[in-house]
């Protein structure tokens, strides 16, 4: 008798053991280490500064005497010191812009600060930002336009070996780099060593991008690569800073006329919601400017966004499973005026203001169903602030909610919902609402969540909050969620 108990509590335990439940499977693609990384940096600054500042301009035509580069009290550290105070991860430098004058003493060309009047030549704005960026704690990138309004061979492919050079002085001295940002924007006129003509490239095979991305790579290889078509991060089709409400990570980007995508190639609308069913995981970069320019010029100094534009914005691009990349152009001081400054702090009140305080603390979580009942997936999960933990349904059910009960009725207007995106992306619809337990009110509702999710809404009082995960593409996994009370 004592034996068959002995067999039998063996067996229940074995057979425990062996339907252990196991945690959802990816659903591919799923992100690389690289872009999990960039996910969480979410909001970083773009630093638009060269010739153009001087010359008042845009887009240099590439004729413009390296003498002119002369900012009077250029400051690395000011500028990082304010971009971490502010909340930025990081910052990207225009290292060079189209007009091809470089910020640092390049070996390959005479057109760079080498030859300006600024610290008569021995000075290098890469090398100071790099370094301050570093002093501060923040991530350092770097923009190098590969088209090029005064190099004499641009068109042939002995640029494109200049410009690979370039890329490796510049991701050989500067240290850790964590973006290498390649502009679209390709061909046309310039003064292209005196020759001063139009010249048109073939955007798909001209710059054998798959070359120069090896070469990042093997140089370089935590940085992620952003081009109209990746191969990390892409640009989400606009330069307003927002993407769709709906946001895929995944993208697969084409040409124009249905053929091949390259970068300045692409049907960039689609870049803004991305592809639901997309073989790549591509995140969507919101690039946008401070100011209506990309540079500095000092009759925009009253058209600086406001606090609340920026914190709009933030919903729109953060908030909307994109990154925010802010322009703040330097002035020809070389530091960032005081009207951009205080629009940046006025937006990082806002933030703090909104998310001190979460209003999920302490509150109990329930869900209409948790993966095979165990503890490791159960809702409760959401609120203990750990990204690699979540809530997880069992395989079948793509539809489920979860109830929160905070520990007393909060007054709130804003919710933050992030999937754990390491595992896929899968949230097709959801909404939100408040209530009793009995009643409900739907206050949100959305289509994608994705890395962050972050909806507003009129204030409600309750007491209890309930998310429904209304259609997925597998088992919802949502890691974390939020509840706020914006200003
Ligand atoms: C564009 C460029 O042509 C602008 O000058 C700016 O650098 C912006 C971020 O990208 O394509």
């Amino acid at each position: 008798m004592q034996l068959a108990r002995c067999f039998f509590i063996l067996f229940v335990f074995s057979a425990n053991v062996l339907a252990q439940i196991q945690p959802p499977l990816p659903l591919p693609p799923i992100p690389t280490a690289r872009q999990l990384a960039w996910h969480e940096l979410e909001y970083y600054g773009f630093l638009h500064f060269t010739m153009n500042t001087f010359t008042d301009k845009e887009w240099g035509f590439g004729d413009e005497s390296p003498a002119l580069f002369n900012p009077t009290d250029f400051d690395a550290n000011a500028i990082a010191r304010i971009a971490k105070e502010v909340g930025m991860k990081g910052l990207i430098l225009t290292a060079k812009h189209h007009d091809g004058f470089c910020l640092w003493p390049s070996q390959y060309t005479e057109h760079s600060v080498k030859n300006s009047l600024w610290k008569n030549g021995k000075g290098d704005v890469v090398k100071e930002l790099a370094e301050a960026c570093r002093r501060c704690g923040l991530k350092f990138g770097v923009y190098l336009s590969p088209w090029d309004r005064n190099h004499k061979d641009y068109g042939t492919p002995q640029y494109v070996e200049y410009y690979r050079n370039q890329l490796r002085e510049l991701l050989t001295n500067y240290g850790e780099i964590f973006e290498v940002w390649h502009d679209g924007a390709n061909g046309g006129d310039g003064f292209y060593g005196g020759a001063r003509e139009s010249r048109t490239i073939d955007r798909r095979t001209y710059y054998d991008w798959p070359t120069t991305w090896s070469l990042v790579r093997q140089l370089q290889p935590n940085a992620v690569i952003f081009s109209d078509v990746g191969p990390d991060i892409r640009w989400v089709g606009n330069e307003n800073g927002y993407a769709g409400e709906t946001c895929w990570a995944m993208y697969d980007p084409g040409g124009v006329n249905g053929d091949a995508p390259a970068p300045g190639y692409t049907r960039d609308k689609e870049g803004i919601e991305g592809h639901r069913d997309g073989k790549q995981w591509l995140p969507a970069e919101c690039d946008v400017s401070i100011r209506p320019g990309w540079f500095y010029h000092a009759n925009q100094d009253s058209l600086v966004k406001s606090p609340e534009k920026l914190f709009e914005l933030y919903f729109q691009s953060v908030g909307r499973n994109g990154s925010l990349l802010l322009n703040v152009p330097p002035d020809r001081r070389g530091r960032w005026h005081e009207n951009d400054v205080q629009a940046l702090r006025g937006f990082k009140h806002l933030l703090d203001q909104t998310f001190a305080r979460d209003l999920v603390a302490g509150a109990k979580v329930t869900a209409s169903n948790v993966r095979g009942n165990d503890s490791r997936f159960a809702a409760q999960n959401m609120i203990d602030d750990k990204q690699e933990t979540y809530w997880a349904t069992d395989d079948s059910v793509t539809r489920a909610s979860s109830v929160l009960t905070l520990p007393k009725a909060e007054t709130f207007n804003c919710v933050r919902l992030q999937e754990h995106i390491a595992l896929g992306q899968r949230v097709e619809s959801f909404e939100v609402a408040q209530g009793d337990g009995n009643h409900w009110t739907i206050v949100a509702s959305g289509t994608t969540i994705g890395h962050k999710r972050l909806l507003r809404f009129p204030s409600v009082t309750a007491d209890k909050v309930r998310v429904t995960i209304l259609q997925a593409k597998a088992c919802p996994i949502i890691s974390r969620i939020g509840i706020f009370n914006a200003p």
